[in-house]
């Protein structure tokens, strides 16, 4: 496969309702998405950057700018490309995980959808839907909090995610515990939002029989996160420090984590998303699929990833709806709690043409 030409396109979607987290609010979803164009077929990939770097150091314009200067150009000079030949290409770059991801996941699309293979069937899904949780943003006040979770409830959510940070933390988790009871599987994510000294603060949430906490400490502190689990007994999952397979390796060996929060965008691609599943699974280490507020074409991949072996938790691959009154593909809709795997060739999904012009903000064919 050679790869002939990419556009680089960027959207901007509203979101239902603003989306808040210990980092900041969005309101809408800046999204870059990339077409691979090679002399086979076409392939998709949507780029997980936030417009300011405060997740990570990553962010949309920079995303943009390495992939136009440094990573297409790499890819361009092969004669003879294929999806697992991306990372080692790249390699030599430092970092722009989420760059190099969604120039992955664009040319591993084209070259299963030339070939007629679905990426569920290359990651190696054992499943055809997978069950749904919704990450619920910081909200003003418990009574706005509790009607959101009770909608995703009545939905049919089988997980709820609740954000917290300093101030809002103990009293949201009793709240719901109270209102929906003991049933309800619960975790909550700080997104880094704590330092170790809050290590008491946080066992006090161990009485409400937590799932987990997600990466409570900074990216950087994964011993923190060791020592931050002999005080706490929920058990500690991370996200933003897992950004390969062998940090993954290094932060089980640690003690630093008990389960993993798999985002293909965070650690490079959908390919090093499933060896991270393959390490977390030899250490017993459940996992499951983050989102980064995708549209369509990444939640179809996200669904394709969390319908694999170790996926035992409900991860955040919610319906579209939760995110977008419109989405760029025809929706994914909850059924009894459930997303359906995609099953047709690559990541199984198409933009709709109109509702992608509608929504796109400028494009850029890089050629060469
Ligand atoms: O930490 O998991 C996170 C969204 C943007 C950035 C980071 C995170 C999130 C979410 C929402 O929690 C996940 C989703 O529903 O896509
Ligand atoms: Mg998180």
């Amino acid at each position: 496969m050679k790869l002939t030409g990419l556009e680089l396109r960027r959207i901007a979607m509203p979101l239902v309702a603003p989306f808040r987290t210990s980092f900041g609010t969005q309101t809408t979803r800046d999204i870059l998405l990339l077409r691979a164009v090679t002399g086979d077929a076409e392939g998709w990939g949507e780029c997980v950057t936030l417009p300011d770097p405060v997740y990570s150091s990553e962010y949309v314009d920079a995303a943009a700018d390495v992939l136009r200067r440094f990573l297409v150009p790499a890819l361009a000079a092969h004669e003879r490309l294929e999806a697992h030949l991306v990372g080692p290409a790249l390699a030599h770059f430092k970092g722009h995980r989420m760059a190099k991801a969604a120039l992955e996941m664009a040319v591993l699309d084209a070259e299963l959808r030339a070939s007629g293979r679905t990426l569920a069937r290359e990651l190696g899904a054992v499943r055809d839907r997978v069950p749904c949780g919704v990450s619920v943003g910081i909200m003003g006040s418990t009574g706005e909090l509790l009607d959101a979770v009770g909608g995703y409830l009545d939905e049919g959510y089988v997980r709820i995610k609740l954000k917290i940070e300093p101030g809002w933390d103990v009293e949201p988790v009793r709240a719901v515990r109270e209102r929906f009871g003991d049933d309800v599987l619960l975790q909550v994510d700080a997104n880094t939002a704590y330092t170790l000294a809050d290590a008491r603060h946080l066992a006090r949430l161990d009485p409400f029989g937590l799932l987990l906490i997600e990466q409570p400490l900074p990216e950087e502190d994964v011993l923190a996160h060791a020592e931050l689990a002999k005080t706490v007994r929920t058990p500690i999952c991370l996200d933003e420090s897992i950004t390969s397979a062998k940090s993954a390796a290094d932060a089980i060996k640690l003690g630093a984590c008990h389960v993993v929060n798999i985002k293909p965008g965070r650690v490079g691609g959908y390919l090093e998303a499933r060896r991270i599943a393959d390490v977390c699974a030899a250490h017993d280490v459940p996992v499951w699929c983050g989102g980064m507020l995708e549209s369509g074409l990444g939640r179809a991949a996200n669904v394709a990833l969390a319908a694999l072996p170790g996926f035992t938790l409900p991860g955040d691959t919610s319906a579209s709806g939760r995110y977008y009154r419109t989405d760029i593909t025809p929706p994914f809709v909850l059924e009894d709690g459930h997303l359906p795997v995609p099953t047709a060739p690559g990541i199984g999904v198409d933009p709709i043409p109109e509702v992608l012009d509608e929504v796109t903000t400028s494009t850029e064919w890089l050629s060469w």
